[in-house]
């Protein structure tokens, strides 16, 4: 069996006109990406998995962007930070009308614009990451900037838990709290899984919500698969005025395809054929 993922995603397009919902969004992200790391023998569906409800939320309603205008100056701004997540980006960007969805079919692929991890100069992407532990702090600098310009947009990251190991990231959640920025959300997605084991036997992250807070910020936990609690932590933004927002998110690396779920070998390992036409299947994707 081929990847033809338009097929699905053009039938769906013609009986829904209107802005997707986001559960039609994040199915359309977790398919586009399972299609992408199949046929590029790709890893990280593990990853893209997890932050597919993050993103269909953000994209489907909360960010402020337009694709006919990538690089318009007041748009929000996002950063990917776990920047191997690249394969949902690029799928929700393209189901938003950022660039053809064509091009999904050449991720990773010599000669691609769609690298392997979230890059610069692909419409509707700010910044290019992969090393992790760089996203927040960026997007401490693009906050600052806001505020020193008197500008309204919001930076929002999406950030790791594997990155809440990194002593950069802790450097700019002290930074941007002495400087009271309250246009900077950081969204820890909390799947309680890195690359080769489980974050509490890697690096013990708890209490998570008492470390933010004690660095300054407001913070709020939330189911990260449930749409209605992603959106209304999101449009809630900022907690408190002068206060930076972190949302942590609970989530489950794998999400939506039974096999994948809380495995942590998924974080390198693609689907082969069958593997891709079963979890379509739950997807409920009719090939
Ligand atoms: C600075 C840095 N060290 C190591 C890596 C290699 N690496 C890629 S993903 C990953 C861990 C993945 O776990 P997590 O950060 O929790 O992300 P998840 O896939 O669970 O979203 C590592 C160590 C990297 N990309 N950057
Ligand atoms: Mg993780």
């Amino acid at each position: 069996m081929g990847c033809d993922q338009h097929r699905y995603t053009d039938q769906v397009s013609e009986a829904h006109k209107h802005l997707l919902s986001y559960s039609d969004l994040s199915r359309r992200i977790r398919a586009h990406a399972l299609c992408m790391t199949h046929k590029a023998n790709a890893s990280h569906i593990g990853s893209c998995l997890s932050i597919a409800d993050i993103l269909a939320v953000l994209y489907g309603g909360v960010l402020q962007v337009d694709p006919a205008r990538p690089g318009w100056p007041d748009r929000d701004r996002f950063i990917l930070s776990k920047g191997h997540g690249a394969a949902a980006i690029y799928a929700v960007l393209a189901e938003r009308g950022f660039f053809p969805k064509e091009w999904l079919d050449t991720y990773c692929q010599n000669g691609s614009k769609l690298a392997g991890h979230i890059t610069y100069g692909v419409p509707g992407v700010d910044v290019s990451t992969g090393s992790l532990g760089h996203g927040l702090p960026i997007g401490c600098g693009m906050a600052l900037a806001a505020k020193r310009g008197g500008r309204p947009y919001r930076i929002f990251v999406l950030l790791s838990d594997g990155e809440c190991d990194e002593g950069s990231t802790w450097e700019a959640v002290l930074f941007s709290s002495h400087h009271l920025l309250d246009n900077l959300i950081a969204i820890v997605d909390y799947n309680k899984l890195q690359a080769f084991g489980a974050v509490g036997e890697v690096m013990n992250l708890e209490p998570l919500e008492d470390k933010w807070r004690a660095f300054g910020w407001s913070v709020r936990q939330i189911n990260g698969h449930h749409y209605e609690q992603i959106s209304d932590s999101l449009t809630s933004v900022p907690f408190e005025p002068g206060k930076p927002s972190c949302i942590i998110a609970h989530t489950v690396k794998g999400k939506g395809v039974s096999f994948m779920e809380n495995q942590f070998h998924w974080h390198y390992k693609s689907p082969n054929s069958d593997q891709l036409a079963q979890a379509l299947e739950e997807l409920g994707i009719d090939r």
